[in-house]
C-alpha cells in the first residue's frame, strides 16, 4: 500500500515516509481501525461501535483539527472518525445513545454526539492526550476540552486586550522593517499570536501563584518579545553598545557583548493577580540547548523559595517546530523533568510552529514523527496544538495548559501552528525554495487584520478603534516607549540575587583554612550514625578508615579531604549541590556521600546522608546520581549556578571524555557567558583525567580544549594531585568573593595512591597552591622538570630508582590563569638549573604542551626555553594495550629524566 499523498506534503503531518509507504495508514492506529464486521450492527453492538467512534475522535480528531492558517492541504484521511467504519449508518444519526463518559450529556442522538465530538476535537485546538497512561490526568483533560465544546468563553476585555497585544506585535516588526532596514530581527511576522499566548501564560500563571516566571527562548520573535513582554524600548535594542560597556563585576574585562536576537534581559511584568518576575535567559545560537540552562535556573529559584511543587517559580520553554524535533537534548532535558534532582513541576512548553525550519518544510525530510512536538509523548505531556490565526483558541489553550501544568505538576505543550511571512531572515529570499508556499502567505491576511475584522463584525468594536490601536502603537514606537505593561515601582522581588556582592576581573588568593577543632567536630559529623544502620563491609571500612584519619591516625585520601570541604561549606550556611552519574557513591568507589543500609529498602530510610546531619542551621546539601546525560545535565547545573551564587554547584563527569558530549554547554556558557553576556557563574566541573592504561577512552578529559578556551580569566582549570588541594579548591569557590567556572581534572588511581594524601594540617592551615615546589628541595638540581597531574608521582618514582639528586620536579596545580609569580618564585630557587623540561603524559598535541609553552618560557630564567618530553602526537588520546602504555611511559620517564636537551 502506497501512503496517501498528506504524509508526503503536509509538514503539518510529517511521518516516516519510508515506514507509512509499507503499512499504510493502519500502522498508526491499528487498534482502532479495525472495521466491526458484518453491515448494520445490532443495537447493543451499535452503542459499542458509538462508543469506539467517541473513543476515536479523543484519539485521532486531531488529524481533522483545523490548525493551519494557510489551509494548504487537505486533512488526512481519518476513516476512524466517520460512523460508517462502525457499521453504523445514517439511520442511526437520528437514534439516541449512551455516550459513556463523554462530558457534559449522557444520552443523546448519534448526530449530536457527533457535533458534540466535532466542535471538541476538530476546531482550531487539536489535542493529543490519549498517550498519558494515569486516568485522573485524561479525564481533566477530557472534561475541559469536551465541555469546552470549542466554545472557549472569551470576555469582551480579554478579546480586546488579545487584539491589542496582536496589535503591538505586528506593529512593532513594521516599525522595525522600515527603521532599521537591512538589520536581521527573525521576525515574528506569521506568528504574532505568541505575545497574546505568553501575555496570558504569565497571567494565568500568576493568578495560581506564581511570582517568578524563566523563559528560554531562540531567535525567532525574540526582539518582538524583548520589547513586548519583557519592555525593552527599540532604542534600548538597537543602541550601538558604548565604548565604556563593561563587565558589571570589574572594568578589566570588556564585555564582548551579543546580537541582539540572543538578548537576555528581566523585569517585573504587572498583571491583575500581581506583579511576576520575568527572566528571559541569554542564548547562544544553538538551538534548544536554552532548555536545560533555564530547568537549572528555576530550580536554584524553587530550592531558594522552598517551592518544591514548582507554584512559585514557573519554566516556560519557547521552541522553533525544526529545532525541537530535531534536537537531541530537548529528548535529555524532557527526561530530566520529572526526576527528584531536576524536576521543576513541569514546564510550560510553547512551539512557534511556523512549519519550516531554515528553508526545510517537506516532510520526507524534517522528521521521523508524525508531529514535531512528539518527543513529548516520552514524558507523556499533554500537546494542544492551536491554529495561531485564532487568538482565542490561542487563549484557551494557555488556560488549560496552565491549568494542568499547575493542577499535576506536569509538562504541557502548546504547538502554535503558524507561519514565517518573511524568509528564515529578512534578507533571504523564501519564495526560491518554498514558491508555492509563500505565494499563499503573501495572499494571506496577517493574524492582527483577521482577528480585527471578526471583533468588528462581533461589534465587540469599530473598525474605527481597531485602527486607532495600530496608531497608539506605532506613536508609543516613535516615542521610544515600552510596549509592555508598566512595570511596578513598588515591587521589590524578596528573593532576588544580590550579584554586586561578586567582582569581575582575576581571581583573588583567600584563605581557606580550616581551624583544627573545627575539622574535628565536622569529622565526627561525617563519621557518626544518627540512627541504627548496617552498611556493607566495604563501605563500613571506608567510615572506618575516616574515623581514623579523623584521629590523626591515618593519612587523609581524597574522599575523606572533599567531604570534609563540603561539610566546612555547609557548616558556613552554604549550599552544595552535587550531581553526576554514580556521584552519590563516586564512579571509583571513593566517595561514598550516602549510605546505604543493607537490609532496608531506600524508600524507608534505607539511606543516610552524613552531610545532611551538621548541624540544625547547616546549608542543604543534595547530591544526585544524575540520568545518563552530560549535555543536559551540565547545562541545567550552569543553570542553576547562575542563578544561585551562594550555592557550590559540582557537576562531575563519569569520567572526564564524556564531557565532550556536553562540548556546546562548555563553549557556549562556561567559557564564554560571563564575556558576552556579563553572566558570573562559580560551576565546578570534576572531570576525572589521567592516563593509566585504561585505553583510549577512558584517559582524557581533553584538558587541552579547555585550556584553549581560557583568555581574559574566563575560567580556572586546575589538576590537584593532593587531597588538601581539592579540599581547598573547593571551599575557595564559595569563600572568594568572585564566581568563576572551575575546570578540575579530577585523580582516577591517584585516589588510592599512597602518596597522594595528605595531613590534617594541611587543612587546618594554608590554602591551595597553583604550584608546587619539589619537597626534597633539590637545591643544586641541573634539571629543573615542570608538570600537571598524576605523572608527577611516576617521575618521582623514577627520580628515586635512578637516584638522581640533580633532577627537580616541580608541580603546576593551576594550568589557567597560568601562576607566573609563584611558578617563577619557585624556578628561581634553582639557580643551577640549566635544562628546563615540560612533562606530561598526554600525546604532544594534547595536554597542556601547546597552551602553556608561553607561560613557561616567560618565567624560565635567563631567557631560557622549556623543552617538551612525553608521548609525540598522537591522533587517539592513549594506547588500548597496556603493554604498550607502559613501553610509552617508560621512554617517557627517560625522557624526561635523561634525555639531554640543548639550550
Ligand atoms: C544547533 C543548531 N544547529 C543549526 C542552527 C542553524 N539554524 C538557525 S535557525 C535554523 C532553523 C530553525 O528552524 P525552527 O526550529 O523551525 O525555527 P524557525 O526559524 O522556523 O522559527 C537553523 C538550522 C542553529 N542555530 N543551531
Ligand atoms: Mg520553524
Amino acid at each position: 500500500m502506497s501512503a496517501p499523498d498528506w504524509h508526503l506534503t503536509s509538514p503539518l503531518y510529517a511521518g516516516n515516509a519510508a515506514y507509512l509507504e509499507q503499512f499504510g495508514d493502519d500502522a498508526l492506529t491499528p487498534w482502532l481501525t479495525q472495521p466491526l464486521p458484518g453491515a448494520a450492527p445490532a443495537s447493543d453492538a451499535a452503542q459499542v461501535a458509538v462508543l469506539r467512534l467517541i473513543n476515536a475522535y479523543r484519539y485521532l480528531g486531531v488529524r481533522k483539527a483545523e490548525l493551519d492558517p494557510l489551509r494548504r492541504f487537505e486533512p488526512p484521511p481519518t476513516p476512524e472518525l466517520d460512523p460508517e467504519h462502525y457499521g453504523l449508518t445514517e439511520a442511526d444519526l437520528t437514534r439516541e445513545f449512551e455516550t459513556g463518559s463523554l462530558f457534559g450529556v449522557e444520552r443523546t442522538t448519534l448526530a449530536d454526539i457527533l457535533q458534540r465530538l466535532r466542535t471538541a476535537y476538530c476546531g482550531h485546538v487539536g489535542i493529543e492526550y490519549m498517550h498519558i497512561t494515569d486516568v485522573a490526568r485524561k479525564r481533566w483533560l477530557q472534561e475541559r476540552i469536551e465541555s469546552a465544546q470549542g466554545r472557549f468563553g472569551v470576555s469582551t476585555d480579554l478579546k480586546k486586550k488579545l487584539l491589542k497585544r496582536l496589535t503591538d506585535a505586528e506593529t512593532l516588526e513594521k516599525f522595525l522593517h522600515t527603521r532599521h532596514v537591512g538589520q536581521k530581527r527573525f521576525s515574528l511576522e506569521g506568528g504574532e499570536s505568541l505575545i497574546p499566548l505568553l501575555d496570558q501564560v504569565i497571567e494565568r500563571c500568576a493568578r495560581h501563584g506564581a511570582k517568578e516566571v524563566v523563559m528560554g527562548m531562540a531567535h525567532r520573535g525574540r526582539i518582538n518579545v524583548l520589547a513586548n513582554i519583557m519592555g525593552r524600548t527599540i532604542e534600548s535594542l538597537y543602541e550601538e553598545p558604548r565604548h565604556d560597556h563593561s563587565n558589571p563585576g570589574g572594568p578589566d574585562i570588556p564585555l564582548s557583548g551579543d546580537v541582539k536576537y540572543h538578548q537576555g534581559f528581566s523585569t517585573d511584568f504587572a498583571t491583575p493577580y500581581g506583579p511576576v518576575h520575568v527572566a528571559l535567559a541569554f542564548n547562544p545560537s544553538h538551538l534548544e540547548i536554552v532548555h536545560p540552562v533555564v530547568r537549572g535556573s528555576v530550580r536554584a529559584r524553587q530550592d531558594r523559595r522552598g517551592d518544591v511543587l514548582g507554584y512559585e517559580v514557573v519554566p516556560v520553554i519557547l521552541h522553533g517546530d525544526a529545532a525541537l524535533s530535531g534536537q537531541g537534548v530537548v529528548m535529555e532535558s524532557l527526561n530530566m523533568s520529572q526526576t527528584r534532582g531536576f524536576r521543576n513541576g513541569g514546564a510550560i512548553h510553547v512551539v512557534i510552529n511556523n512549519q519550516i525550519g531554515f528553508t526545510t518544510s517537506d516532510p520526507r525530510d524534517v522528521r521521523s514523527t508524525l508531529y514535531c512536538t512528539d518527543v513529548a509523548k516520552m514524558v507523556e505531556a499533554p500537546v494542544l496544538h492551536v491554529n495561531g490565526d485564532d487568538p482565542e483558541a490561542v487563549a484557551f489553550a494557555v488556560q488549560t495548559a496552565v491549568d494542568y501544568r499547575y493542577t499535576f505538576h506536569k509538562n504541557c505543550f502548546i504547538d502554535l501552528v503558524c507561519y514565517r511571512r518573511h524568509g528564515h531572515n529578512e534578507q533571504d529570499e523564501p519564495l526560491a525554495t518554498q514558491p508555492l508556499m509563500y505565494r499563499r502567505i503573501q495572499a494571506h491576511p496577517s493574524t492582527r487584520t483577521l482577528y480585527a475584522q471578526r471583533l468588528v463584525d462581533e461589534g465587540v468594536l469599530t473598525q474605527g478603534q481597531a485602527d486607532d490601536l495600530v496608531d497608539d502603537c506605532r506613536e508609543r514606537l516613535e516615542h521610544g516607549e515600552s510596549l509592555s505593561p508598566p512595570a511596578l515601582s513598588d515591587f521589590k522581588e524578596t528573593y532576588s540575587m544580590d550579584w554586586g556582592r561578586f567582582k569581575g576581573g582575576p581571581a583573588s588568593e583567600v584563605p581557606t583554612a580550616v581551624p583544627a577543632q573545627r575539622l574535628d567536630f565536622l569529622g565526627e559529623r561525617i563519621t557518626t550514625l544518627q540512627h541504627e544502620i548496617e552498611l556493607h563491609s566495604r563501605v563500613q571500612k571506608v567510615l572506618d578508615d575516616r574515623r581514623r584519619m579523623r584521629a590523626g591516625e591515618l593519612p587523609l585520601d581524597w574522599g575523606y579531604a572533599e567531604t570534609l570541604a563540603y561539610a566546612s561549606l555547609l557548616d558556613a550556611g552554604h549550599n552544595v549541590r552535587v550531581s553526576g552519574q554514580d556521584s552519590a557513591r563516586g564512579t571509583f568507589f571513593h566517595r561514598h556521600a550516602v549510605w546505604h543500609d543493607q537490609k532496608r529498602e531506600r524508600r524507608q530510610s534505607g539511606v543516610y546522608v552524613p552531610l545532611e546531619h551538621i548541624h540544625n542551621q547547616q546549608g542543604d546539601f543534595t547530591i544526585i546520581d544524575s540520568l545518563l546525560s552530560e549535555e543536559a545535565v551540565l547545562a541545567f547545573e550552569y543553570g542553576y549556578a547562575t542563578a544561585d551564587p551562594d550555592t557550590l554547584v559540582v557537576w562531575e563527569a563519569q569520567f572526564g571524555d564524556f564531557a565532550n558530549g556536553a562540548q556546546v554547554v562548555i563553549d557556549q556558557f562556561i567559557a564564554s557567558g560571563e564575556a558576552k553576556w556579563g553572566r558570573q557563574c562559580g560551576l565546578t566541573l570534576l572531570l576525572p583525567h589521567g592516563f593509566e592504561g585504561q585505553g583510549p577512552e577512558h584517559s582524557s578529559a581533553r584538558l587541552e580544549r579547555f585550556l584553549q578556551l581560557c583568555a581574559q580569566d574566563n575560567i580556572q582549570v586546575c589538576v590537584p594531585t593532593l587531597p588538601a588541594q581539592l579540599f581547598h579548591l573547593l571551599r575557595r569557590q564559595i569563600v572568594r568573593p568572585q564566581r568563576k567556572p572551575l575546570v578540575i581534572m579530577s585523580p582516577k588511581s591517584l585516589l588510592r595512591h599512597p602518596a597522594s594524601t595528605s595531613s590534617l594540617a594541611d587543612l587546618a592551615s594554608g590554602a591551595f597552591l597553583p604550584v608546587i615546589d619539589d619537597s626534597l628541595e633539590p637545591r643544586n638540581a641541573r634539571r629543573v622538570v615542570a608538570c600537571s597531574g598524576r605523572v608527577w608521582f611516576d617521575l618521582e618514582a623514577a627520580r628515586a630508582a635512578r637516584g638522581l639528586d640533580d633532577v627537580a620536579l616541580i608541580r603546576v596545580e593551576q594550568l589557567y590563569p597560568f601562576p607566573e609569580a609563584a611558578f617563577r618564585a619557585v624556578l628561581g630557587a634553582y639557580p643551577q638549573a640549566a635544562t628546563f623540561v615540560w612533562a606530561q603524559e598526554e600525546p604532544m598535541n594534547q595536554g597542556a604542551w601547546y597552551q602553556t609553552l608561553h607561560h613557561l618560557n616567560h618565567c624560565a630564567p635567563g631567557g631560557r626555553r622549556f623543552h617538551y618530553a612525553g608521548r609525540p602526537a598522537a591522533a587517539a588520546p592513549a594506547s588500548g594495550y597496556l603493554s604498550r602504555h607502559r613501553a610509552e611511559l617508560e621512554a617517557l620517564l627517560s625522557d624526561v629524566l635523561e634525555t639531554p636537551y640543548e639550550n
